[in-house]
């Protein structure tokens, strides 16, 4: 009787130590992948089609969340290979028919224009203070 008692009782740390590395791993793995899911999406993804101009030419987001914007250029006129936005010292080329995600840190409301290279196509960034569909 004493005998399974003591076996019992000396079996229990271990089930328990197994459990308790088991949640743990369990809890790392979940905020690895978490934290990578934020990384990877940021709270608010727009996507601009370029084919001569900007479309959207205005791009709405929201202020004080991080932003991705995707650009794609559905066409190989050399004048929109690049897009430029010269409040946040951002050039980026851009192959044609390639999705390019451009990422934006959390900005205070205001008006941010991009260009092509040359400044013939024009678009503006407004990060509104409340979410405005686009
Ligand atoms: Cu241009």
């Amino acid at each position: 009787m004493a005998g399974i008692r003591t076996q019992v009782v000396s079996l229990m740390p271990a089930e328990w130590a197994i459990a308790a590395a088991g949640v743990a791993l369990t809890v790392i793995v979940w905020a690895t992948f978490a934290r990578w899911g934020r990384a990877a999406a940021p709270g608010q993804v727009r996507r601009i089609r370029v084919d001569g101009t900007y479309r959207p030419a205005e791009v709405h987001v929201r202020a004080g969340v991080p932003s991705r914007l995707i650009f794609r250029r559905e066409e190989t006129a050399p004048c929109s290979e690049r897009v430029v936005f010269p409040d946040f010292g951002i050039s980026v080329t851009l192959p044609p028919f390639e999705d390019v995600a451009i990422d934006l840190p959390a900005s205070e409301p205001g008006e941010h224009e991009f260009t092509c290279q040359m400044q013939m196509l024009h678009g503006t960034l407004i990060v509104d203070r409340e979410l405005v569909a686009s």
